[in-house]
C-alpha cells in the first residue's frame, strides 16, 4: 500500500508514520511536508521505506504528481496552534482551507481514498460540568481562527463526497499528547518549562477542561477508520480522558517533585475555548476501536521521560517558544 502522508513531520504525523512503517510490512510512505517551525526532519529520520518530499499542500504542482502515485491520502498538514492564529491568521487560511482543497481536487482527478484529520474544537466549546459530549451531528461552532479554518477544511471534504463522489472519511480529534509535540503546547511546554526550572504558565483559572488522549490512540482509530469506516462519514475521537489544566499541572509537578502551587497565572487566551469532550460511541460501534493507552498518569510520566532523554530534539526552539509568550504576557 502507497501511503501520502501529508504534515508527517509535524507531531501526529511522525507518530503515524512511525506505527505505520512498524506495523504494515506493505506499506510505502511518502510524507509532503512544509516543514514549517513545526516541522521536524529528525522525527522521521532513518525510518525505512519513508520517503520525505519537502512542499505545500496548497501547490497543486507539487501535490498532483504524489497524489497519482498514492492509494491513500491522509492530511494532517495544518496550522495547529490557537495562540499562533490569534496573532496571524493568514498562513491558517493558506494552508488548512487552501490547501485541503488543493489536496480535494487532486484525489478527485485521481480518484484516491483521502482521509482528513480534523480535531473537535469545530464544535465549539462545552460548559465546564455539563452533563454532554461533542458528537458527530452537533452544528460546527468554532471560535478561533485556527478551529474556524478546521472547519473550513471539513465543510470542504463533506462538499466534494456530495458534489464530486470523492471517497473521504473525517476525523474529530480531542488533545493529543505524547512524544514529539512541539513544545508550543501546553503539556509539552509545561514539561519543558520545568526541566528548565521556569514555573509552568496557567492561562486564567486553570479550570478549562480537555479531554486527552495518548497520540497513538488517536492513530490506531485513523487506521481503522480508513480500513473499515464508511465514505462520507465523520467520526469523533476520544479516550474519556478529561481533566482541567489545573490538574494536569500538578501531575507533571508532582512528577518533578515540585510543590502544587508551583505555577504562575498568566494572560488568558482571548476567546478561550471552556471544555470539550468526545462521546467515539460510533467510532467504537463501527469499527471496533477502542484505546491502549488509558493510563493518563503513565502517559505523563513516559512522555516527560521522552522529553528528558530528548532534549537535542526540542532545545533549538525553546528560548524563541518562550519569547514568543512573553510578548503575549503569557
Ligand atoms: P503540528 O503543528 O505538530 O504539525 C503540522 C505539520 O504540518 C508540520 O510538520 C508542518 O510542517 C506541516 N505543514 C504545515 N503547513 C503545511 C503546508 N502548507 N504543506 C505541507 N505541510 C505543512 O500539528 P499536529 O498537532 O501534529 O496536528 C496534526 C493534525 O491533527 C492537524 O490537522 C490538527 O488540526 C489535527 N489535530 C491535532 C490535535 C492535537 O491535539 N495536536 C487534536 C486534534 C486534531
Ligand atoms: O502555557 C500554556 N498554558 C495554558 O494554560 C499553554 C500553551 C496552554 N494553556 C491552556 C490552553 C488550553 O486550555 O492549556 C490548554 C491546552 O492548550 P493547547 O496545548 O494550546 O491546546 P488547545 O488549544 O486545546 O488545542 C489543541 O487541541 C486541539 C491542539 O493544539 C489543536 O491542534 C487541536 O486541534
Amino acid at each position: 500500500m502507497r501511503v501520502l502522508v501529508t504534515g508527517g513531520a509535524g507531531f501526529i504525523g511522525a507518530n503515524f508514520v512511525h506505527t505505520t512503517v512498524e506495523t504494515m510490512p506493505d506499506a510505502e510512505v511518502t510524507v509532503l511536508d512544509k516543514l514549517t517551525y513545526a516541522g521536524n526532519p529528525k522525527s522521521i529520520e532513518g525510518l525505512d521505506r519513508v520517503n520525505l518530499v519537502v512542499g505545500d499542500i496548497a501547490d497543486m504542482d507539487t501535490v498532483d504528481p504524489l497524489v497519482a502515485d498514492a492509494d491513500v491520502v491522509v492530511n494532517f498538514a495544518a496550522e495547529s496552534h490557537n495562540d499562533n492564529s490569534l496573532n496571524d491568521p493568514s498562513p491558517f487560511i493558506r494552508t488548512n482551507i487552501e490547501g485541503t482543497y488543493t489536496l480535494l481536487q487532486a484525489v478527485r482527478r485521481h480518484h484516491t481514498r483521502f482521509h482528513h484529520i480534523s480535531t473537535d474544537e469545530v464544535y465549539g466549546d462545552l460548559a465546564i460540568g455539563e452533563d454532554r459530549k461533542f458528537k458527530p451531528g452537533d452544528p460546527y461552532k468554532p471560535s478561533s481562527p485556527y478551529s474556524s479554518s478546521k472547519a473550513a477544511s471539513d465543510l470542504l471534504v463533506r462538499a466534494w463526497v456530495r458534489s464530486f463522489g470523492v471517497e473521504a472519511t473525517i476525523s474529530n480529534c480531542s488533545n493529543n499528547y505524547g512524544p514529539y509535540q512541539h513544545i508550543e503546547k501546553f503539556i509539552p511546554r509545561t514539561i519543558t518549562n520545568l526541566i528548565d526550572g521556569i514555573r509552568p504558565r496557567i492561562y486564567g483559572t486553570g479550570l478549562q477542561v480537555r479531554d486527552w488522549i495518548h497520540v497513538l490512540d488517536h492513530n490506531s482509530a485513523v487506521w481503522e477508520i480508513i480500513n473499515k469506516g464508511r465514505i462520507g462519514e465523520t467520526y469523533l475521537i476520544g479516550a474519556n480522558g478529561e481533566k482541567n489544566n489545573l490538574e494536569v499541572t500538578r501531575m507533571i509537578l508532582a512528577e518533578f517533585g515540585r510543590e502544587p502551587d508551583d505555577f504562575d497565572h498568566v494572560n488568558d487566551r482571548p476567546g478561550h475555548d471552556q471544555r470539550y469532550a468526545i462521546d467515539a460511541t460510533k467510532l467504537e460501534e463501527e469499527t471496533g476501536w477502542e484505546p491502549q493507552y488509558r493510563d493518563f498518569a503513565k502517559g505523563i510520566h513516559d512522555t516527560i521521560q521522552w522529553y528528558k532523554d530528548h532534549e537535542d530534539w526540542w532545545r533549538p526552539q525553546k528560548a524563541a517558544v518562550e519569547a514568543k509568550y512573553a510578548k503575549n504576557g503569557q
